[in-house]
């Protein structure tokens, strides 16, 4: 019986089977850790089907660092406490992204940038490093690629500071704190834009003939209804032919667009059919099977969702528009597109970790 629990919170809980339990790989979903201490129900479905913890901001530079070089771990300290007594994986959600980059660091590079990459080769260190054996792999850099087309991202203090250079640094300096973490490129839209994809798979190639530690390739997939399924295999076989752990790493489906910046959302639809929600079950089917059946076995390192109910979605809350991307709804109640997922994880029966609930 769950001390604090309604009626309620029990049967939205325990009534559908386990995610986790029927998939062969980690299942995870990006969590903000305040809100979900508070929310009884929210953990107990996370616990029901989820064996990975990813922090949906919480472990984020400005988050560890927000001022001047003091680390505050508390937050961290709690996950990987959580996530313990949970048997649960922690993925490290990131350690270099342009967009989480305390405003403190970008004064102090501009004022002095020789400082940056000692900072970098400090800050990585010492987290990584505390953390060794208990996170499990990072997304050492995130976004480094242009939002669009062929080419780097040159708008950070990063590259403007330590150029192309700091990209690889991160992952040795990773590396060399916890040999054993499996090491993530994690970009967006690579799944669909091929020359972002193709800029993605040459500098990882690059990686590994000059011998930088990358381990891994995360694709955000936050995608839409209309991407097209042969491209999205596409990506993700050329993707895994490098050898590399492959992670889908925030997934969601809309069915509405934006222009990627915050605010941008772009309604066709403002409201949700059956029609689409059966749509988009089929829809995450078949994201489980092309995954699967496109990435080896040995590189599969699981699905990520980028939260997993359309009331915490953080689609509503950047783009400013109405969506259905996630698989539970508003109520936490679980959409069609629960089930598709499930179909889609149970299309690999012979090889699941069990199918006991
Ligand atoms: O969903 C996250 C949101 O709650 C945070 O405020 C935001 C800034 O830290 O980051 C969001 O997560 C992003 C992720 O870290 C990287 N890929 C895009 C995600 C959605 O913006």
């Amino acid at each position: 019986m769950c001390i604090g629990c309604t009626q309620n919170d029990l049967s939205s809980n325990l009534d559908n089977p386990s995610l986790h339990n029927n998939s062969s790989f980690p299942l995870g979903t990006a969590v903000r850790f305040k809100p979900f201490q508070k929310d009884a129900q929210l953990r107990r479905l996370q616990q029901h089907h989820f064996d990975s913890y990813t922090a949906g901001s919480d472990m984020k530079m400005n988050q560890v660092m927000p001022t001047e070089e003091r680390f505050d771990f508390s937050i961290v300290d709690s996950i990987i406490a959580y996530a313990e007594e949970h048997n649960q994986r922690v993925f490290g959600h990131n350690l270099v992204w342009h967009s989480s980059t305390p405003e403190w660091v970008r004064q102090k590079a501009k004022q002095n940038p020789k400082w940056l990459l000692p900072f970098l080769k400090g800050y990585i260190q010492s987290y990584v490093g505390r953390y060794k054996g208990k996170v499990h792999g990072w997304d050492v850099v995130n976004e480094g690629l242009n939002t669009k087309g062929a080419g780097f991202r040159t708008d950070t203090i990063w590259y403007e500071t330590i150029g192309l250079e700091y990209i690889e640094k991160a992952f040795e300096y990773a590396h060399e704190a916890d040999p054993d973490a499996i090491l993530f490129y994690n970009d967006f839209n690579i799944e669909r834009d091929l020359e972002k994809f193709n800029t993605m798979i040459e500098m990882v190639q690059d990686f590994q003939k000059r011998g930088v530690p990358i381990s891994g390739i995360g694709f955000q997939m936050h995608i839409r209804m209309d991407i097209p399924n042969d491209i999205i295999a596409y990506t993700l076989k050329t993707a895994a032919e490098t050898g590399l752990h492959i992670h889908l790493s925030e997934v969601d489906i809309i069915f509405n667009t934006h222009d990627d910046t915050r605010g941008g959302g772009i309604e066709r639809y403002t409201e949700i059919t059956p029609e689409m929600l059966v749509a988009q079950a089929k829809k995450y089917e078949e994201l489980v099977k092309i995954y699967m059946t496109t990435v080896p076995k040995d590189q599969q390192y699981g699905i990520t969702f980028w939260g997993f109910n359309d009331r915490d979605t953080w689609i509503r809350r950047f783009f400013k528009m109405r969506d259905w991307p996630t698989i539970y709804d508003e109520n936490l109640k679980p959409k069609p597109a629960f089930y598709g997922f499930l179909e889609g994880l149970k299309s690999n029966q012979i090889s699941s970790k069990s199918n006991l609930n």
